[in-house]
């Protein structure tokens, strides 16, 4: 393949610690959020985070990923009332009683109305091959990795954008293709829900778990 120079800036060990430490600070202040304000994000925004989840690297390059950005409300609506369907028969039974424990300090339930309230529904499809225009398939490499980056990268950027975000993952997910018109090779990965904050939303006082926890040196 064709190469071009890296586009890169070199910076000092000084400006490094400077940089990383600031950019720990707005990230530090991310929240998952579950009410959203309705004020509507303009498409652009979201064009331009998605652009930015799209830099993420991949297996191969392949770029395994597809997303769909919902803010139509008969759309919004359908991808609700399937969510709560699937969510009520998770929290009225299918769950195994230690997953709801675990899920019970964050006071989550089967109503899903941010799925409605929130200005635009980013739907993550994971390409579990790629295709071709004669329709032969092309294997994907590192597909949950790869779109898990790329999510991720999403989320950075509509924090820095800033919007909220919450990652809702109901389960099964597969009524997404057919309300989205997806092929079967793409699966669902997650809904990120996102738009502003309702006003005086309040979190759970969560504690991150400190370095010394999380990571270890061998310096
Ligand atoms: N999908 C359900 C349950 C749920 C599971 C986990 I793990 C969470 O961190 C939060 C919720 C729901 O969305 O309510």
């Amino acid at each position: 393949m064709a190469t071009v120079p890296l586009a890169f800036t070199r910076r000092t060990p000084d400006q490094l610690i400077a940089r990383a430490t600031a950019f720990h600070d707005a990230m530090a202040r991310r929240r998952t959020v579950r009410t959203f304000a309705p004020d509507p994000v303009p498409r652009a925004v979201v064009e331009a985070c998605l652009r930015t989840a799209g830099t993420a690297p991949s297996g191969a390059n392949q770029q395994p990923w597809h997303f769909v950005a919902v803010a139509q409300p008969a759309l919004k609506r359908q991808i609700r009332d399937a969510a709560e369907a699937e969510e009520r028969a998770f929290y009225g039974g299918r769950a195994p009683a230690d997953w709801l424990e675990a899920l019970s300090p964050l006071g989550t339930d089967a109503d899903k109305p941010f799925l409605e309230i929130a200005p635009w529904l980013i739907v993550v499809f994971a390409c579990l091959h790629g295709g071709r225009p004669d329709s032969r398939t092309v294997k994907h490499y590192y597909v949950q990795e790869s779109v898990g980056i790329a999510t991720g990268l999403l989320i950075t950027a509509l924090h820095e954008a800033g919007l909220t975000t919450l990652t809702h993952t109901p389960s099964p997910m597969q009524f997404l293709n057919a309300i989205l018109s997806r092929p079967r090779h793409e699966r669902p990965f997650l809904i990120l829900v996102t738009g502003y904050p309702a006003p005086d939303t309040r979190v759970p006082d969560l504690r991150r778990k400190p370095l010394d926890e999380i990571a270890t040196f061998r310096d």
